[in-house]
C-alpha cells in the first residue's frame, strides 16, 4: 500500500462543488481511500491575475496504484470535471497534483514527484500543515515548517 498526498483546486464553475466532488471521486478510485482531508482554502490566483480566486485544499490518501497509474485516473478525473487545458497558469475547473508519493523523488517525462512548486505555493503549504504532524518532512526538500 502506499501513501500519497494531492492539491486540489479549482476556480470555475462552483469551485467549491468541484473539490468536494474531486475529493469523492478519488476516494471511490479502486483499491483507493482518502484518509485525511483538509478544510478548503480560498485563495487569490498565483500567475496570470485576471481570473478568479481558487478553491484549494490537500488529501491524503492509499493507493495500491503505481505513480504513473494513479496520475491516469486523476488525469480521467479531470476530464470528467470538463477540464480544458485552454492556457498555462489559466483558470480551471478541477486541478488535481501528486504532491508526494512514499518518499520517492521521481523525475519522468509525464510526472515529477515531490511536485516542484510545493515549497513555494502556501495554497498547497498551507492545507498541507493543517494534516500532517509539526515534523513532516517533504521528501528531498526536509522540514515542511521552515517554508512557512
Ligand atoms: N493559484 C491558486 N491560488 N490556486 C491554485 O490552485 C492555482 N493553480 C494553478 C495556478 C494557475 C498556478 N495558480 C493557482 O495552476
Amino acid at each position: 500500500m502506499n501513501t500519497a498526498f494531492i492539491a486540489l483546486g479549482s476556480n470555475l464553475n462552483n469551485p467549491i462543488y468541484h473539490v468536494e466532488k474531486g475529493i469523492r471521486d478519488i476516494n471511490h478510485l479502486l483499491e483507493t481511500r482518502v484518509i485525511k482531508r483538509s478544510s478548503l482554502y480560498k485563495s487569490k490566483p498565483v500567475g496570470p491575475q485576471n481570473q478568479s480566486d481558487y478553491i484549494n485544499a490537500v488529501i491524503k490518501i492509499t493507493t495500491n496504484y503505481e505513480p504513473i497509474e494513479l496520475l491516469d485516473n486523476l488525469q480521467s478525473i479531470e476530464n470528467k470535471h470538463h477540464r480544458k487545458r485552454v492556457k498555462r497558469w489559466g483558470p480551471r475547473t478541477l486541478d488535481l497534483d501528486i504532491l508526494i508519493f512514499n518518499n520517492l523523488i521521481i523525475n519522468h517525462e509525464r510526472l515529477i514527484v515531490p511536485h516542484p512548486e510545493i515549497v513555494n505555493r502556501d495554497f498547497v503549504l498551507i492545507p498541507l500543515k493543517e494534516i500532517t504532524n509539526y515534523d513532516f518532512i517533504i521528501p528531498k526538500y526536509g522540514k515542511l515548517l521552515q517554508y512557512i
